[in-house]
């Protein structure tokens, strides 16, 4: 019957027809795989992440030593703001969602997302957007008013040159992607879990993913009615940020705020996920606590919405609301260090393997604990009043984000390579990246602390010398040549993997979750049947049965409500085909950001009449795609 859908929808005046190569450019234009778009968003993190080091490096230069002028004040605010805004919203944020796209399907047991061609799109209006962004640097100028770009600094008095304008259209629109992305994992955790793939057996990571979706919903739109204010301020002539005109700019602090703490977690909760994956396989031992980790996560959730002022305690809210906001800070430790504590216990009496993947997420345990421990200081409004914009606060957002969710979806990325590509990264060179990563990370980042208690503002160009300052920053500057060299042996070796490296069969690590009971790399339709889910760790229960005998009731009742499997000898498939459309839709908004951007309104009737074209055709080009007949080996028993 499907068949007779797609040829009934084909052929609508204008509407190309779904196109099917698997090899070939315009394969990854027209991709609507999810493994394809997952492989897509990593690589493009990836780049932006090299952007951003670039940016990075080039700060750490110019502060390497006191009364320096490599790069000019101007230049240096740029630096900060775009690797700020590259780091956040390019680089962390989206390799967290590549992992999701490319892994959530296979460890729930689908063939793909929910809505394939929707996430097709949120990967180009990502991309798009990063390079809107990026565009910046050759029209005028980058914007350098910071990540959290802050009232009135933003004006069009203060600020008259584009990059403003960058920065608020370029994130409205990447808010766009990440938007539908959001709602796309949500419709497929809930809907499409394999028989048996109960929510209390969930991987941890799709947990975490499930609440960042959330998270997301919520938390983009403050920020989308924010941005949108200030582009009507500096192209319509809106007065929502003037202060001139009686407006008062503290309101931007509250709307960005309440989306930029919930953003955090949305860059740390699929951290948390694929820390809670690597810990359990590489200890040999499940998770321990895991209604308790889940609910932990929960509670994150709601209470990253409430804590919002705590980067607000010098704005003059009050003794009553700074207290109100110190304590929900302090509150939200407790998940967290619930969460740190199940950690350990899980590796706690496990036969525990440091390979690369589970060295990365020792390394986060601790630097993580460690930015937390300097979080729960900056929740406590005096200390913050003393170093407030200083390099403590530098410090301290480093180990969370960068010790924090970089070194897990460095762990991630270990773990899950062989499964992405079927080779294995060579472990010699992955030890030594590892050893000048995390060693290079604490020489950048450790002496910072100090740098930030002597009173070393933050996001200067320059220092005087001689005022204790010399030697922490000589120290923060040489460690980023060791970290960067740390990090170019994971790409390189990355890249000679790819032809080079060990074939990594299915199971490498002897994994727990459904992901390792398909080959590496997964078939386009990921699974040959549907698999049957008993456990919180089904492959284990396949393998290993003792290994998760010890459970709790709940994975070791039977579901009532389906049938044990049938004895199948031939399945059909059907392989959703590709579509143009997705990336002309959001090619039409890069182009109309253009139009917004130097108020062109030729080009922006343009771009909205593609934009309509494209949807028009989207919903009429029919499901397209074709069947597959896989023949089955004879049924395989069940676990010896
Ligand atoms: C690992 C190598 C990294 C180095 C060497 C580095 C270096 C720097 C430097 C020099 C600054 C400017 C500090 C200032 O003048 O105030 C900065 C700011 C910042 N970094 Fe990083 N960073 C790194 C990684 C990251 C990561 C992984 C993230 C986030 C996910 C990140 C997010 C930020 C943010 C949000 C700012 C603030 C920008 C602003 O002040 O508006 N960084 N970083
Ligand atoms: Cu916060």
């Amino acid at each position: 019957m499907a068949i007779g859908r797609q040829t009934a929808a084909a052929g609508h005046a204008g509407v190309l027809t779904r196109p099917t190569w698997t090899t070939g450019w315009a394969s990854w234009l027209t991709t609507v795989d999810h493994k394809r778009l997952g492989l897509l968003y990593i690589c493009t993190s990836f780049l932006f992440l090299g952007l951003a080091s670039v940016e990075a490096f080039l700060m750490r230069l110019q502060l390497a030593r006191p009364e320096q002028s490599l790069v000019s004040p101007d230049v240096f605010n740029q630096l900060f703001t775009m690797h700020g805004v590259t780091m956040v919203f390019l680089a962390i944020m989206p390799l967290g969602i590549g992992f999701a796209n490319y892994f959530v399907p296979l460890m729930i047991g689908a063939r793909d997302l929910a809505f394939p061609r929707l996430n097709a799109f949120g990967y180009w209006v990502y991309a798009l957007s990063g390079v809107f962004i990026y565009t910046s640097f050759f029209l005028g100028g980058a914007p350098d008013a910071g990540w959290f770009a802050y009232a009135p600094l933003t004006s069009l008095s203060n600020n008259p040159g584009n990059g403003i304008d960058f920065y608020m259209i370029g994130l409205l629109v990447s808010g766009v992607g990440t938007l539908v992305t959001a709602m796309n994992l949500i419709v497929t955790i809930i809907n499409m879990r394999a028989p048996g793939m109960t929510f209390m057996r969930l991987p941890l990571f799709v947990w975490m993913m499930l609440i960042t979706a959330f998270m997301i919903i919520f938390a983009f739109p403050p920020l989308t009615i924010a941005l949108f204010q200030v582009i009507m301020d500096r192209t319509f002539g809106t007065l929502f940020y003037v202060p001139e005109a009686g407006a008062l700019p503290i309101l931007w602090q509250h709307l960005f705020w309440i989306f930029g703490h919930p953003e955090v977690y949305i860059i740390i909760l699929p951290a948390f996920g694929v820390i809670s994956e690597v810990i359990p396989t590489f200890s040999r031992k499940p998770l321990f606590g895991y209604p308790i980790m889940v609910l932990s996560g929960i509670f994150i959730a709601f209470m990253g919405f409430a804590v919002w002022s705590h980067h607000m305690f010098t704005t003059g809210l009050g003794p009553v609301a700074n207290t109100a906001f110190s304590l929900t800070s302090f509150v939200i430790g407790i998940p967290t260090g619930i969460k740190i504590f199940n950690w350990i216990a899980t590796m706690w009496g496990g036969h525990v393997r440091f390979a690369v993947p589970m060295l990365y997420a020792t390394a986060f345990l601790l630097t993580f604990t460690l930015g937390g421990i300097t979080g729960i200081m900056l929740a406590i409004p005096p200390l913050d009043a003393q170093v407030q914009d200083t390099y403590f606060v530098v410090a301290h957002f480093h180990f969370v984000m960068g010790g924090g969710a970089l070194l897990s979806f460095l762990a991630g990325f270990y773990y899950w390579f062989p499964k992405m590509t079927g080779r294995l990264l060579p472990e010699g060179l992955g030890r030594l990246g590892f050893w000048l990563i995390v060693p290079g990370f604490y020489l950048i980042f450790w002496p910072q602390h100090f740098a930030g208690l002597l009173g070393m503002p933050r996001r200067i160009q320059t220092y005087e010398a001689g005022i204790g300052l010399d030697l922490y920053n000589l120290m923060s500057s040489a460690g980023t040549f060791v970290m960067g060299a740390g990090m170019v042996i994971v790409i390189f070796s990355a890249f000679w993997a790819l032809r080079k490296g060990r074939l990594a069969g299915d199971d490498p690590w002897d994994g727990r979750t459904l992901e390792w009971a398909t080959s590496s790399p997964p078939p386009h339709y990921d699974f040959d049947v549907v698999p049957e889910v008993n456990d919180r760790d089904p492959v284990w229960l396949l393998k290993h049965p003792h290994l998760v005998e010890r459970r709790d009731p709940i994975s070791e009742s039977v579901d009532p409500d389906h049938s044990p499997p049938k004895h199948v000898e031939q399945v059909s498939i059907h392989i959703p085909g590709q579509s143009w459309y997705p990336f002309i839709a959001s090619f039409a908004i890069f182009l109309g950001s253009y139009g917004l951007l130097f108020h062109n309104l030729l080009l922006g009737l343009f771009s909205v009449a593609v934009l309509f074209y494209a949807c028009y055709a989207w919903a009429l080009e029919g499901v397209g795609g074709h069947h597959e007949h896989i023949e089955l080996e004879p049924a395989v028993g069940g676990p010896a």
